[in-house]
């Protein structure tokens, strides 16, 4: 079950939605994990991904760094969606919290994943907090990065060929956070 919580008109065409549920469920061309550069899908939302859309997104990961080397928070991924609902999964990488430059690297995985969204010329895309587990990073400043790196791509590519952003929250703690965050900069 997914609960829309807040949704916004970004312009005419785009829509920016804020969802508590599981991102495995999401009806979108595209969804985004949380992943490592490794892009070994062992736990959080990875293993989620992992295990709902098949073995393929691991195979197809795993050819991946054979074929380009570690992934960096600018540069996402992407393989198949398997058995998911969605197409495509984009595998961004954000930063563990104490790495140095935490904000910024959060920015680039988000934005980068919206810039590959695009270029694979897709409609709808799904991401989650990125880094708010595993990694450690502040629920609420996560927030408040996302949010506004979703805004600024949206401002900057007019162009884009994105009609809905949809964050999806998992658990109560996480929900509530970015309802919070979104109320104090979204109009
Ligand atoms: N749907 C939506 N969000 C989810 C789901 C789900 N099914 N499951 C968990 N989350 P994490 P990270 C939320 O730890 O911090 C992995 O091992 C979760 O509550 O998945 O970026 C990777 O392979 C949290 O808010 O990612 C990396 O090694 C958010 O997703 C490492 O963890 C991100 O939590 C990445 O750590």
């Amino acid at each position: 079950m997914s609960e829309m919580l807040r949704q916004w008109e970004l312009s005419s065409k785009l829509n920016l939605q804020l969802v508590q549920g599981d991102i495995t469920r999401q009806d979108v061309d595209v969804i985004v994990n949380a992943a490592n550069e490794r892009l070994q899908h062992g736990g959080g939302v990875a293993a989620a991904i992992a295990r709902a859309g098949g073995p393929s997104i691991q195979v197809e990961s795993n050819r991946w760094i054979e074929e380009h080397g570690p992934v960096g928070h600018a540069n996402p991924a992407f393989t198949s969606g398997g058995h998911l609902p969605s197409q495509y999964v984009i595998h961004a990488v954000g930063p563990r919290w104490g790495s140095g430059n935490e904000d910024q690297k959060l920015q680039e995985a988000v934005q980068g994943s919206l810039r590959l969204a695009d270029d694979l010329g897709l409609r709808s895309l799904a991401l989650p907090a990125i880094s708010t587990g595993i990694y450690g990073f502040p629920t609420k400043r996560a927030a408040k990065v996302i949010l506004h790196a979703v805004e600024s791509y949206a401002s900057t590519h007019p162009r884009t060929k994105l009609t809905v952003i949809r964050i999806v929250l998992y658990g109560e703690a996480a929900a509530k956070a970015f309802t919070e965050i979104w109320d104090q900069i979204i109009s």
